[in-house]
């Protein structure tokens, strides 16, 4: 048995770091409900494939939902009240999102989180996410709550600085992973999602991640 194995077989909470830790399975019992919602998002503000400030087409799909939505162009990172192409409001965040994301977070040590913003990403095998801090927001004192469906990811979890070590660990449908506090700035990424399938996604993951944006 590897250390994935292991690691997926205990469900539970395990401290990643001061402030961190992953919630094995915590989202799974919920996680149909939230897949509907996910797809009745996107019906009103679609999954695209935002620029970076640099100019490069990401190669994970966005959309979000919330009084905030996360959007990304030539001009920067930023968050918007309006979805960009459309120039309506957000869709607004289901409950079954902000009761997931409020327990899952009071679970992690971090009680009352109340989060506006939720940015939905869509992997298709071979997209990734680089190393980066969520420092958009306007008060680090929430946490940021991450919640993983479909198919498996390897979620890199590294320090303070961009080259600080980072942990690998492999995220697979209804985990959630938490973040706040001393780690609430730590680096994080995705690396290039394998080929597979799941049941209630086909060959795709969507990550759900919630933060107190305003
Ligand atoms: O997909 C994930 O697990 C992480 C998403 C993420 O890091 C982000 O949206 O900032």
């Amino acid at each position: 048995m590897d250390l994935f194995d292991e690691q997926e077989r205990e469900a539970g909470i395990h401290a990643l770091a001061p402030g961190a830790a992953l919630l094995r399975g915590f989202a799974r019992d919920v996680a149909p409900t939230l897949l509907a919602a996910v797809d009745d998002i996107a019906a009103s503000a679609p999954f695209r494939h935002l620029l970076t400030p640099g100019g490069h087409t990401m190669s994970v799909a966005t959309t979000s939902c919330g009084t905030l939505g996360w959007h990304s162009d030539e001009q920067g990172y930023r968050y918007t009240s309006r979805d960009p192409d459309s120039e309506r409001r957000w869709p607004a965040m289901p409950a079954c999102f902000s009761a997931l994301a409020h327990d899952a977070a009071a679970r992690a040590g971090f009680a009352g989180f109340a989060p506006d913003a939720c940015l939905i990403n869509r992997y298709a095998p071979g997209a990734r996410l680089t190393l980066h801090q969520d420092r958009n927001e306007r008060d680090y004192g929430a946490p940021i709550v991450s919640v993983s469906l479909g198919i498996p990811a390897v979620f890199l979890f590294g320090g303070l600085r961009r080259n600080d070590p980072t942990q690998k660990l492999r995220l697979v449908h209804g985990d959630v992973v938490v973040w706040g506090g001393p780690s609430r700035l730590r680096f994080h990424g995705v690396l290039p999602l394998a080929h597979a399938e799941h049941p209630l996604t086909g060959a795709c993951r969507i990550n759900l991640t919630f933060r107190a944006a305003a």
